[in-house]
Formats: structure tokens, sequence, C-alpha cells
């Protein structure tokens, strides 16, 4: 037995299956990438067969072992085929990360209800529906890692996204209840909260002189956006052995911004 450093042990996914939903660009792919490389075998879910098709030949051909799986989250119908397909066609479902989210920007006043449907449908309720059909086998099996894509917006309020804050803050819930749950099952829930991030769901607060962009920098002690990279070191953690113990924790990966009042002035 060749001698590997608890260090490495400890993180080393081999022999794991993660499903990633909303795991072909952004924070999705990061994961999907990093815990490919912490030696997980991936199922990626997305509604595009196209960019499915694509991001799982890229990690094919750098030696991940991973396939696609091609549902709606929101609908939960599908998310109970696909479920018993995965786990028929592929194996057991030992990680399961809730990624997939949208955003609907409008002040409150203005918002439309089905927009804030949309918003709860693919963000809290998908999340829960998944969670349920994969935490059953979970619990048949007696073991299960389960980890919820939450946000700064489960702690904080902030204009124009009322919808997604009330959703990222049912998610960090719905997290701590499953965790009540389903601990007595060795399934561990936890979620990461990701500061502001480099991603697509971000590209219009980038823009050069975006009153936005300066505030986030000047508001987060690590003094710069994040990276979905960034978040790759969590998400083994939560995935692996190492946290066995950990349940029910949101794990706030934001440059030190939710712990800071700021630095008013500078
Ligand atoms: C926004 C941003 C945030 C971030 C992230 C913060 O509009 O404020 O999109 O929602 O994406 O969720 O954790």
């Amino acid at each position: 037995m060749p001698f590997i450093p608890m260090s490495v042990s400890l993180f080393d996914l081999t022999g794991k299956r993660a499903l990633i939903t909303g795991g072909t660009q952004g924070i999705g792919a990061a994961l999907a990438e990093g815990l490919g490389r912490a030696g997980a075998t991936l199922v990626i879910n997305a509604r595009n067969e196209e960019k499915l098709a694509a991001f799982v030949g890229q990690l094919r051909q750098s030696g991940i072992e991973a396939s696609g799986a091609l549902f709606d989250i929101a609908d939960p119908t599908a998310v109970k085929a696909a479920v018993t397909r995965i786990e028929a066609e592929n194996g057991p479902i030992d990680i399961l990360i809730n990624n997939a989210g949208i955003i609907r920007r409008a002040p409150a006043e203005d918002l439309e209800e089905a927009d804030w449907e949309d918003v709860i449908r693919t963000n809290l309720t998908a999340p829960f529906v998944l969670s349920k059909y994969v935490g059953r086998r979970m619990i048949e099996r007696k073991r299960g890692k389960i980890i919820n894509i939450c946000s700064l917006m489960s702690e904080l309020g902030r204009d124009s996204v009322s919808a997604y804050a009330a959703a990222k803050g049912g998610l960090k819930m719905l997290t701590r209840s499953l965790a009540t749950e389903w601990g007595a099952h060795n399934i561990q829930v936890n979620g990461i909260g990701p500061g502001y991030i480099a991603t697509p769901i971000n590209t219009a607060y980038r823009q050069p002189g975006n009153p936005l962009d300066a505030y986030i920098v000047s508001r987060t002690p690590a003094g710069r956006w994040g990276t979905p990279q960034d978040l790759v070191g969590a998400a083994i953690f939560l995935a692996s052995g190492a946290s066995d113990f950990v349940n029910g924790q949101i794990l706030y990966v934001d440059g030190g911004l939710l712990t800071s009042f700021g630095k008013p002035g500078v």
C-alpha cells in the first residue's frame, strides 16, 4: 500500500460519484473540474445539450471520468426520472452539488410574480426535490454528501434581488433542516456561500466604471472579486471524508466580506 499522506487521503474523492447541477459554466464548471481532479467520477447536469456535450468532452480530454445528464432541475417529474436513470446507468450518487441557479433583478415593487416564482422554483424548490430523490437512496446506503450553493444573500439583503435573497436564505435553512433529519443516516448536508465571484451572472457589474465593482472590491477585505476556482477547496472538503463530522454549516468563501464592516473612506 503506497504511503498516502493523511493530508491527501482525507480529501481523496476516488471511487465517489458526484452529480453537479448547472455544471457547464461558472461556479458549477469549476467545482466539476476540481472534484474530478480530486478523483471523483462526474455526472454533469445541464439543460443545454450542446454545452453539456462540449463540457463533458473537455473533462474527458483532461482525464476526468464524466458523463452528462440532460434534464430540467425545475421539473420534478424529470428530476425523479433522472435520478433513477443515473443510479441505474452510472451508479450511486455519493455527492450532490445543488449549484444551478438563476437571478431576476428588479426593484421589489416592480418584480413580476412570474419572475419571483421562477427564481424560487429553480433556486430553492429544485434543490429540495433533487435532494429528496437522491437523499432517499443515500439514506438506504447510510452515506452521502449534499452541498448547496448558497450566497451572501443567504445572510444579507440587497436592493433588486428580493426573490434571489429569499430563495438563498431558504436554501440555508433547507441545508440545516436536511442536516438535522439525515445526520443520523451518515449524510452530511452543508452549504458554500460564495462572495462576489467573477462569473457570467455578474458580468454586468464588472464593467469599468460600474460603481458596484469598486464598492465590492472596497467592501471585500481581500480587495478583489473571487474566482470560481476560489471555491474548489471548500467543495472538495465538504465532499470528502474530511468533513464527516461537519453538518448544517454554510462555509462562506467571500474574501471576508460578511465579517467586515468595510473600510469607509478607503
Ligand atoms: C448580485 C450578485 C450576487 C452574487 C452572489 C453573492 O446581484 O448581488 O449576483 O447575488 O452573485 O450571489 O453571493
